[in-house]
């Protein structure tokens, strides 16, 4: 099989506002749901926020060098939504667009092209203040601000992208509360999945409004990818179930123009949707230039057996809390730990859940481009006597998911890209700084950063576009 990558193949690494930039009370910028989460106790690990994160914002111009070092030819980063528009509301920020401009100037200067997410979870206070996600107002608001970025940037930046993992703002968000803003309500969770869909597909127009032709516009989901213990016909239908509420809640909408049916069957006892109005899956249903996938491991389900669990444990790999992520599945699924070898996060490590889903949206939405802009993996890196990272579990982890791209490619995958999750060491959201899924290591006392060696495996990587072999030992 070939390990050799078509040319213009993109070879990025992703990053996001909140998880590294730090500097959040320069400019004006004013609190986020996840400045407001993460002060309060008890809700991310040892308390971590991410007040400095690792000082992106000073040191811009030091991280584009490190990626222009890795030969990268891409870079996926989020701007911070109350940087921009501190409040939510009203004109924009110059300072604040200012930086993601310099940014992308810096990217651009060194041959990296800007891949900008413009939601990557960290919502205004005050829009969460006045009702967030659930609230209709919310997809309206982002819509402006969609354009005012739009505006400030679409000149030099080309690739854009709405929402980053709409799936865990709503359902870690609202139902199983373990990401900001913490709440705790089934309804609320379905709600806002609908208004993020209906922020889409407005900021999707408002985009292509302001954005010269050659504009390009995608969505980043983490549909997950299902297994079940057995294949008898109740298994499937858990998987069934979890696949609408993972992935049907948005590509249903966004590509199709409608709401699975059996979604909305699931879920009827707790809401009648009334709040799909007339026209909203028109607009969520814009044509998009590429779809992207984010993934970190396979999802195994079987049918519920005793009783319904009241404690979420964990096993899906969303964390443990009182309350599902799930709503309206939690008592029919359970869910298993995944065979094979384990991360940092305790998720498993298996490539062909990535393959899968490629060749599953290469059926499902045929001419549509397909981009993996998030993958990768945690370890407890730590530096040797002499300062160097060596992190061989991260080479293999990369090696095998890169090597299922090749292989979806030659099965007929129309992938344009790969994004390494993550650049640096940052904020890993309820995990705080002990998760560390950097290609480059952060000190944390420092903020020295030293390029592991998936760094420079990568960077062989992102030079030749062949998979180099893994180093033995
Ligand atoms: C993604 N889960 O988040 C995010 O887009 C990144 O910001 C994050 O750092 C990265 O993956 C690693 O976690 C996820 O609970 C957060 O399964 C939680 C889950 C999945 C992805």
């Amino acid at each position: 099989m070939s390990d050799t990558f078509p040319p213009g193949f993109l070879w990025g690494t992703a990053t996001a506002a909140y998880q590294i930039e730090g500097a959040v009370r320069e400019n004006g910028r004013t609190p986020s749901i996840w400045d407001v989460f993460s002060h309060t106790p008890g809700k991310t690990e040892n308390g971590d926020t991410g007040d400095t994160a690792v000082d992106h914002f000073h040191r811009r111009a030091e991280d584009v060098r490190l990626m222009a070092d890795l030969d990268v030819n891409a870079y996926r980063f989020s701007v911070s939504w109350p940087r921009v528009q501190p409040t939510g509301r009203g004109p924009a920020v110059q300072r604040g667009l200012d930086f993601y401009r310099e940014l992308v100037d810096d990217l651009l200067d060194h041959g990296i092209e800007p891949v900008l997410t413009l939601y990557h979870w960290d919502l205004p206070q005050e829009l969460e203040s006045a009702g967030g996600w659930p609230a209709r107002e919310t997809a309206q608001r982002f819509a402006e601000y969609a354009r005012l970025v739009g505006e400030a940037l679409g000149d030099r930046v080309t690739r854009w992208t709405t929402l980053n993992e709409p799936w865990c703002s709503a359902f870690l968000g609202y139902a199983s509360g373990v990401h900001a803003p913490g709440r705790t309500d089934p309804v609320a969770a379905l709600r806002a999945a609908h208004h993020l869909n209906l922020g889409h597909g407005l900021a999707t127009q408002a985009l292509r409004s302001v954005l010269p032709a050659r504009g390009q516009v995608s969505v980043s989901l983490n549909p997950s990818a299902l297994r079940t213990l057995t294949n008898s016909p109740e298994d499937l239908d858990a998987k069934r179930r979890v696949d609408a509420l993972s992935s049907r809640i948005f590509t249903g909408p966004m590509l199709t123009g409608a709401y699975p049916k059996d979604l909305l069957a699931d879920t009827a006892r707790l809401t009648d949707w009334s709040f799909v109005q007339d026209g909203d899956t028109a607009t969520i249903r814009q044509p998009l230039d590429s779809l992207g996938i984010n993934y970190y491991q396979p999802t195994v389900v079987s049918a519920a057996t005793g009783e319904a669990g009241a404690r979420h444990d964990g096993s899906d790999g969303h964390g443990a809390s009182e309350h599902s992520p799930w709503p309206g599945a939690d008592s029919h699924v359970a869910f298993h730990p995944a065979p094979g070898e384990l991360t940092d996060m305790g998720w498993s490590v298996d490539p062909s859940g990535l393959y899968d889903l490629l060749m599953r949206y290469t059926r499902e939405a045929p001419g549509l481009p397909l981009m993996i802009t998030e993958n990768g993996a945690a370890y407890p890196d730590k530096p040797a006597a002499d300062g160097s990272v060596h992190d061989p579990d991260r080479i293999r982890y990369l090696h095998g998911h890169v090597s299922a791209v090749r292989r979806a490619i030659t099965d007929g995958a129309d992938v344009r890209g790969y994004f390494l999750w993550s650049l640096l060491d940052n904020f890993e959201w309820a995990y705080g700084y002990g998760k560390r899924f950097g290609a480059v290591h952060v000190d944390y006392e420092t903020l020295r950063r030293t390029p592991k060696s998936s760094a420079l495996w990568y960077a062989r990587l992102a030079a030749t576009g062949v998979i180099p072999e893994v180093p033995i030992g």
